[in-house]
Formats: C-alpha cells, structure tokens, sequence
C-alpha cells in the first residue's frame, strides 16, 4: 500500500469532530492490555490526551516483535505507524552525506517515528533492533485521528507560555511549535520528587506553573561541625534552588551525559512540560550555548554556598 502524502497544513477548526471514522481495534488478551498500559504510561505524547482519546489509541495499538538487527524504520521511507518500546534496545541512526552515524539508542523504553506521521515528511532516522524486543504500533490513520488533532489543541493552548521562556527565545517560531508538539504535561502534588540525584536521564523540563526546588546532598561532615554519634558517611540534602514559571531544569545531565547532579522536588501543586531527550537534542540545539553558559555559574553558586565544587563532581 503506497501511503498518501497530503502538504496541506492541518486545520482543526476545518476539521469535524467525525466520530463516524472507523475506529480501529485490536482486540488484546487482559494480559497484553496490562503489559500495553504499562509500556505507554510514560510516553508524553499520550499525556496529553483525554481519558476517552487515551483508550481509543490503546485499542488501536497492536503487538509486534523483532529480532535482532531488524530495521523497524528505514530513513527515507514514508511512515506507516508509530512504535511505543515495551522491551529491548534499539540504536538510531542517521544517514547525512552518504555517511550513516548512531546518533543514540532507546533502551527498554521511549517511543519513536512520530515525525514522519505528524509532519508528512520520509522518516527521519534509521531505527534498528540491537537484541530481540517487543513493540506497540500504532496505525497512521488512528495516529492522525487522535494524536495530530490534538497537537492542533496543544499549540493554542502552549503558544503563548513558551513563547515567553526565555531559554526558547533563540528559536524560530516554527522550531518553538515543534517542540509543542511533541511535549508532554505532567503534574506533582506537593514535596513529590521528580528528579532523584544520580539517576540516569532521559528527559528535561519547563516549570509551566508553581514551583520547584533543587536539592543537593552532600557529606554531613563538610563544611559543619559534626557531633560524635553521626555517622562520617551520612549525607544530608541542601536546597539549593527554585525554579519558578518560564524557567527550566535537567538540563545538566542530558548536556553533560551525567547522571542526575541534584533532585528536584514540587513545592506545592507543580506542573512541568516534559521534552523527552531525542526531542531536545533534535531541537534545542541553538540553546544549548545558553545552557552551557548558566552551567558555569552552578559551579560559581557552588563555591559562593560552599566554598569548593568539589562535591558536585560524581
Ligand atoms: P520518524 O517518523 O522520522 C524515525 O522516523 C524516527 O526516529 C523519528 O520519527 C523519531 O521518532 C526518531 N532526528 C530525527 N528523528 C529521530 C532522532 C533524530 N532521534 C530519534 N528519532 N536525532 C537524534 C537525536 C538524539 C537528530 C539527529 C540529527
Ligand atoms: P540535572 O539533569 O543534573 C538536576 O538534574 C537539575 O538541577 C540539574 O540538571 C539542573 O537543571 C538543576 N547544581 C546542579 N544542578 C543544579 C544546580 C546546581 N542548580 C540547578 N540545578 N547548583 C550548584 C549547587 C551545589 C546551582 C546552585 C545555585
């Protein structure tokens, strides 16, 4: 089946709620359904559908297997589906020049080829299966019916907040909408802990409303006196920042290829926009200047709190 390209832009206010579009269900064992949820309740692009949206993109998902080294997309290729990774690990590769380069791997979770289908474009980037693994695929067509129309929604809702994060202002407009539409929202009550000091990194954030702060743990013993009964090695959490509104944070470990340099806790009701790690390396990288530049002044703000950067370094 040769899929049909359209170069029209997407228009939802020309678009009828057509609820009469077939829907498309692939019916799942209790058990499937279980392992499915699970695989995509992280994936951002999902977070912000309705519950009633959610379900219908899980009905339409369906199992497939690969072996090692299958090609589940080929750069180049008009887009089929979208894959949500329940199980294994898969490298990205991209072609520029004549000359293919990894340029990095999902492991054991994620999802990927969204661009080809929310765009109309040839698929972007190779992605091949480095061990046996299991993925959910979703349609082209429930993809569009559910997932673009939303995107249409999310732009006028997101348009105007990031349009005035300051990090963002070096983007074209275009790419700022990009990023729009493949964010994800999430919220955190009170003191819940959204990035834990020496995890591995997979995603970056925009505090959209309250506000976060940023905890450091360190020995008990620098820079205190330290009575006889606590323990030498005890560590201690120090806050040492608040991010507010326009303001962004996990930057650090996805610029330096670190684990996570410092957790980072709600304060109150918080909701935070979430760029997954492909997506900012695809489309921050004109920020990345900026960020680099404020990363020096951590290491500044560590001496003026504690007299040496040492500490920071893991
Ligand atoms: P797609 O439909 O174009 C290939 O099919 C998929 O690979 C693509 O959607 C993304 O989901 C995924 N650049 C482009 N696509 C990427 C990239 C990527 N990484 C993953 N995909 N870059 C790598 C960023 C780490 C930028 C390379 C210059
Ligand atoms: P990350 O990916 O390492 C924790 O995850 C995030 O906290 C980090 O990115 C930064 O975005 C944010 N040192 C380390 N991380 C900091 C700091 C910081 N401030 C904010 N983050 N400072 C040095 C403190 C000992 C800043 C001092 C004001």
């Amino acid at each position: 089946m040769v899929p049909t390209v359209c170069a029209e832009p997407y228009n939802p206010d020309e678009d009828d709620d057509d609820d009469s579009e077939l829907k498309i269900v692939h019916p799942k064992t209790d058990q499937q359904r279980c392992r499915l949820q699970e695989a995509c309740k992280d994936i951002l692009l999902f977070k912000t559908l309705e519950k009633e949206q959610f379900s219908e993109v899980l009905d339409a998902m369906f199992e497939v297997l690969v072996k090692p080294n299958e090609h589940i997309i080929d750069q180049g290729d008009d887009g089929d589906n979208f894959y949500v990774i329940e199980r294994g690990v898969y490298d990205i590769q991209v072609e520029k020049d004549g000359v293919s380069r990894c340029v990095g791997k999902y492991d054991n979770k994620g999802s990927f080829g969204e661009l080809a289908l929310m765009y109309n474009t040839p698929r972007a980037a190779t992605i091949i299966a480095v061990q046996p693994g299991a993925l959910w695929a979703l349609d082209r067509e429930t993809f569009h019916r559910l997932i673009v129309k939303n995107n249409a929604k999310k732009r006028k809702m997101y348009e105007a907040f990031i349009e005035c994060v300051p990090l963002l202002k070096s983007l074209e407009l275009s790419e700022r909408m990009k990023m729009v539409d493949v964010l994800g929202a999430k919220t955190f009550k009170d003191g819940e802990q959204i990035i834990k000091q020496g995890d591995a990194a997979d995603c970056f954030y925009i505090v959209e409303s309250g506000v976060v702060k940023i905890m450091i743990k360190r020995k008990a013993k620098a820079g205190r006196p330290r009575s006889e009964d606590e323990d030498e090695d005890e560590e201690v959490e120090v806050e040492v920042s608040r991010c507010v509104r326009g303001q962004y944070f996990g930057e650090l470990a996805l610029v330096t290829n670190k684990p996570r340099a410092a957790s980072v806790y709600a304060v109150g009701g918080t909701k935070c926009l979430v760029i997954d790690v492909q997506a900012f390396e695809r489309l921050l990288g004109p920020c990345k200047e900026i960020m680099k530049r404020n990363i020096a002044l951590y290491h500044e703000q560590l001496v003026a709190l504690f007299g040496s950067s040492e500490d920071l370094k893991r």
